[in-house]
């Protein structure tokens, strides 16, 4: 009786419990973060060349070369020794190229991100000039967020410098507006990288991604539903993420500079101008409205397709069968990436033959793509490297080195990434042609 009775006493403090969780959930208040990293590139060459802090520098130009000339000039073989004179100015800077960031210093002479080398040499002809090494911020990118993980699980990716995070429910998320746990992040990246961000957070992504550039660099922005009118309302239209360029200059035609007069707009009027979704989600914007939850998703490294043949398949006998089904894999790889939102750059293949030996061989281009007919040409390729004597059981079709499509320009390169060469593969050679 005595147990029957203790094991119900059990149940009623667990339901208690519980309930009371409910009610504690369902009163916080949602805080969401943008996180964004100060002069990215040129913070992450400044942790190699520590002599040039405070300087301005521009990021930009052409590829990192092996035979940097910088490493060389370094007397002891260390980069930090390098002295000031020998490093490159822009002013010297010969070719095309635009600049991918400048460091703040930089900044005050108005250089700045996607400018023409050129104008920038004008503004500030004795700023150092680095070449861009995206495989050191790609570093740098993947360590800053890993340290974001271990303070917060909910994280969305939204580019080599920025993430969302869900702060609502994590430890620390809800005090001072956030403030806490926005300082602790900052500090615990600052002492895994030596880098430094700026975080805004607000009631969702669109006010948290405005708040994050209000104190930059290395500041903390919190920003409430009661800050509307007073901090959101004042800026113009083209810091809401999602007016672009175009936009912002029809909404001028209209008089509207700023988001307080873009919230004067009747909804009406803004789908009988801008259509009947984006008018409707540019009334909501004006009013900061915006439920889009933080999406977690980790990044796949490369996506693949397979198949086993129903009987081994010959090279040569089986040329035409064999040439469909590698198309089709790398259709079907291409669909892949297409629907997920990912571009890569290295093609590669595997085969098995019938003796259960495996190959594989790859190919990294210099651009990234999405494109079967590219994919197809690059797999081709590495097809021609592979014996092809033996009886194939398996063939498969992989991409990798990805970055998601919205990384990438129309050419298939990254932000300041300059092709070493054009060369863009053939779609047209057929790929068994030369077996
Ligand atoms: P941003 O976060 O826009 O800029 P930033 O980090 O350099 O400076 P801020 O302190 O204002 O955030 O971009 C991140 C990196 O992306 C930047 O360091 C270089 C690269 N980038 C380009 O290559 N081209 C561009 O036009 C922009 C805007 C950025
Ligand atoms: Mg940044
Ligand atoms: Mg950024």
């Amino acid at each position: 009786m005595t147990v029957c009775w203790q094991l119900l006493r059990g149940l009623f403090s667990a339901l208690v419990a519980c309930a009371l969780f409910r009610v504690v959930l369902m009163t916080l208040v949602r805080r969401i973060a943008h996180l964004d990293m100060d002069a990215f590139y040129a913070s992450v060459e400044l942790l190699r060349y520590p002599q040039l802090k405070g300087l301005p520098v521009v990021i930009g130009g052409r590829w990192r070369r092996e035979d940097d000339v910088l490493a060389r000039a370094a007397a002891d073989g260390t980069l930090a020794s390098i002295p000031l004179e020998d490093f490159p100015r822009i002013r010297d800077y010969v070719g095309r190229g635009v600049s991918t960031t400048a460091t703040y210093a930089a900044r005050q002479f108005g250089v700045g991100s996607a400018m023409g080398i050129m104008k920038a040499a004008k503004l500030c002809p004795d700023a150092i000039m680095l070449p861009v090494d995206f495989d050191e911020y790609r570093k740098y990118s993947r360590l800053f967020k890993s340290v974001i993980l271990e303070h917060a699980p909910l994280m969305e990716n939204r580019g080599v410098d920025e993430v969302y995070i869900d702060f609502t429910e994590v430890e620390g998320g809800q005090q001072e507006g956030g403030r806490k746990l926005a300082e602790k992040i900052q500090s615990a990246i600052f002492s895994a990288t030596g880098l430094t961000c700026s975080v805004g957070v607000a009631p969702n992504k669109l006010l948290a991604k405005m708040a994050s550039e209000f104190n930059k660099p290395n500041g903390i922005s919190i920003v409430h539903e009661a800050d509307l009118e007073s901090l959101i309302w004042p800026l113009p239209c083209r810091k809401i993420n999602g007016i672009g360029p175009r936009t912002d200059e029809k909404l001028k035609r209209f008089g509207i500079e700023t988001i307080r007069d873009l919230a004067l707009r009747e909804q009406g009027w803004l789908t009988e101008n801008f259509g009947e979704s984006y008018g409707a989600w540019l009334y909501r914007a004006a009013r900061g409205l915006d439920e889009r939850p933080v999406v977690t998703s980790s990044e796949p490294v490369s996506m693949s397709r397979e198949t086993t043949f129903g009987e081994d398949l010959h090279a040569v006998a089986n040329k035409a069968e064999l040439g469909a089904i590698f198309t089709r894999l790398c259709e079907q790889v291409a669909a892949d990436l297409e629907r997920k939102g990912y571009v890569g750059k290295t093609v590669g293949i595997k085969i098995r033959y019938d003796n259960f030996k495996a190959a594989t061989r790859d190919h990294t281009a210099d651009f990234y793509t999405a494109d079967a007919k590219v994919i197809r040409q690059l797999a081709g390729q590495c097809l021609k490297r592979v014996p092809l004597e033996r009886r194939i059981r398996l063939l498969g079709v992989r991409v990798g080195s990805l970055v998601r499509r919205d990384e990438v320009d129309e050419s298939g390169h990254l932000p300041g990434e300059l092709p070493r060469s054009r060369k863009k593969a053939d779609p047209n050679l057929s790929l068994f042609d030369d077996l």
